[in-house]
């Protein structure tokens, strides 16, 4: 699909928003204490496959014609890596550390595989729903990329919280607020957008799922890290 200038213009700025914020989140990382410092991971991660992922739109290699229309296949292959990443971080923030031996441990991962195995799914079956672009049953891959996601916010808003440490289940609780109001954007945008309703165009639809990309991403990571940086202050 040929972008036009202002489709193209967004699409950079999204890309340098993104490595940006990985700097940013890089850089924040350097305050925190050693033993702290490997929460910076999966944040900083998130926004660099993002900026890549918008630098391949930028440079017109993210899209796909499915039955006459462009379909943004990169904002998928984006998703499928940074959502996990995200929820990952969000449950390692949260989490206490391991004390109850090998069995505890494997229970931790059993409910992390849960989440991350649900968010998968979620963006695989709406990657298959804007693949059906125009057609009908598109809507039933909608609903069960939906089933997929109430089963992500099941799991972190129910069985994670047993697992919490209470010294940061604040920071969990603020950061999962945070997180349940961005993500649940992205359902409502992709049916104004060209692969639900068309109410929004093209450009219409780039413009407000960068902003969105942004903020879930760097807004997200910046205020994750920030966050472990006071709490590790105030146990200091
Ligand atoms: C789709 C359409 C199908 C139904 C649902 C969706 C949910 C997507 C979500 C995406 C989150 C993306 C994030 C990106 C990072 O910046 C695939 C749009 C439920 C929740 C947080």
């Amino acid at each position: 699909m040929e972008l036009t200038s202002n489709q193209e213009l967004i699409l950079w700025i999204g890309t340098a928003g993104m490595a940006l914020g990985a700097v940013a989140i890089a850089a924040l990382g350097f305050s925190l204490p050693k033993s702290e410092r490997h929460h910076v991971t999966a944040s900083f991660f998130v926004c660099a496959i993002a900026a890549c992922a918008y630098l391949a739109m930028a440079t017109g290699v993210g899209t796909v014609m499915m039955h006459g229309e462009a379909v943004f296949f990169a904002r998928y292959a984006d998703w499928v890596f940074t959502t996990p990443l995200l929820l990952l971080g969000l449950l390692t923030v949260g989490m206490a550390a391991v004390t109850g031996g090998g069995e505890a441990a494997r229970e931790r991962s059993g409910l992390i595989g849960f989440v991350i195995g649900a968010d998968i799914m979620m963006i695989a079956t709406g990657f298959v729903a804007s693949l059906r672009i125009g057609q009908s049953d598109r809507w039933i891959w909608y609903a069960v990329s939906c089933v997929f996601f109430l089963l992500v916010l099941w799991a972190v808003y129910g069985p994670a919280k047993q697992y919490l440490d209470a010294r940061m289940a604040p920071l969990y609780t603020r950061l999962l607020g945070i997180l349940t109001v961005l993500w649940l954007i992205y359902p409502v945008l992709w049916v104004l957008g060209t692969e639900g309703t068309g109410t929004l165009d093209v450009t219409g639809e780039i413009l407000v799922f960068a902003v969105i990309d942004v903020i879930a991403k760097v807004g997200f990571g910046i205020m994750l890290v920030a966050g472990v940086r006071s709490a590790s202050k105030a146990a200091a």
